[in-house]
């Protein structure tokens, strides 16, 4: 996709006044296989203009299907726009691979009928193109970008284990959604995650008896894995229901008193080393190890780099 500078300086101004298009074109240019080029113009461009995401928050919700992480979602968005106190806002699903549920963002998007006008909030859905984990790998590109037009960045994947990791790579803050007697807790235990996420959501708290059970049931575990696992603290538990709105504000609040990690070189790196990997195995990677790099470049500048050593190798 060949962009005029022009054009590209166009897009990013209405993408940063709040409009939908400019911004959509914009994530469909990095959401390519051969986006290289246009995202070093794009990011270059953004950098230029200040625009470099070091404020915004990025806030993962991973959870088994139908826990009801679209719904709080759509709570959340419902008390930002209450707020209403000039922040913005970006929701990504990332969507089930399997069909067994349907519930995506489409269906978020009728329970909150937001007018076509809003300009505080923004949807998008990606396929998640059965990458182990969820997350695709445009996902860090996309979320990159958000981060440079949004105070605040939204990620739903559904899984547990594996993907919850992958997403939390991503995150500032991450959420483990569960709902009550889904065989969540027993699960967890199963998938032996030890990495225990910052924080969990028992939804569907309005189910009480089902509620409480689960809910000490993941206190329980909670407590054993922080004894085995010195000097982790115990993260926090939000009992919610987007029936009642119990827990809502709580969670909402906790959000918002959150802060970003600012210095993002160490996910640069991590997500070099992830795209060489998936592009080139273990030969880029070794490869890389020689290459001496500072991670506080953009990622396509190391890209670049990386790429160019990589068909110096080949050469050779
Ligand atoms: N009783 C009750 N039902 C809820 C609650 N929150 C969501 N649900 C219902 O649970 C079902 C799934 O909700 P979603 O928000 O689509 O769940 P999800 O986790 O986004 O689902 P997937 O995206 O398919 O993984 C819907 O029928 C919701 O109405 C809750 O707090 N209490
Ligand atoms: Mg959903």
């Amino acid at each position: 996709m060949k962009h005029h500078k022009e054009d590209l300086a166009e897009l990013i101004e209405g993408a940063r006044e709040g409009e939908k298009f400019p911004l959509a074109k914009l994530i469909s240019g990095v959401e390519r296989p051969d986006s290289f080029e246009f995202r070093k113009e794009l990011f270059g461009a953004l950098a230029q203009r200040g625009l470099n995401g070091q404020n915004s928050l990025t806030v993962g919700f991973t959870g088994t299907p139908g826990a009801g992480k679209s719904s709080l979602l759509g709570e959340l968005a419902t008390q930002f726009l209450k707020a209403d106190d000039g922040e913005t806002m970006a929701i990504v699903a990332i969507d089930p691979s399997s069909h067994i549920s349907g519930g995506s963002l489409l269906g978020d998007r009728t329970r909150l009928s937001l007018p076509a006008r809003e300009k505080r909030i923004y949807f998008r859905s990606q396929p998640s193109q059965l990458e182990l984990g969820g997350v695709n790998p445009y996902t860090y590109h996309v979320i990159r970008l958000l981060r440079c037009f949004f105070r605040y960045v939204f990620i739903e994947t559904v899984g547990i284990g594996q993907n919850e990791i992958e997403v939390s790579k991503l995150t500032d803050l991450s959420f483990l959604v569960l709902q009550p007697l889904g065989g969540d807790q027993v699960q967890f235990m199963k998938s032996g995650i030890m990495e225990v996420p910052d924080s969990f959501i028992l939804n569907k708290c309005d189910e009480e008896v089902l509620a409480n059970s689960s809910y000490h049931m993941l206190i329980t575990t909670l407590e054993f894995l922080k004894d085995i696992l010195p000097g982790k603290e115990l993260p926090p538990v939000f009992k919610t229901s987007t029936k009642t709105k119990q827990g809502i504000s709580e969670l909402f609040d906790f959000i918002r008193n959150a802060k970003p990690v600012g210095d993002r070189s160490k996910e640069t790196d991590l997500q070099l080393k992830k795209w060489i990997k998936n592009e080139y195995g273990n030969f880029g990677l070794k490869i890389l190890e020689n290459l001496s790099y500072s991670s506080s470049s953009s990622f396509e500048v190391l890209e670049g780099k990386a790429l160019e050593a990589i068909r110096r190798n080949l050469n050779s």
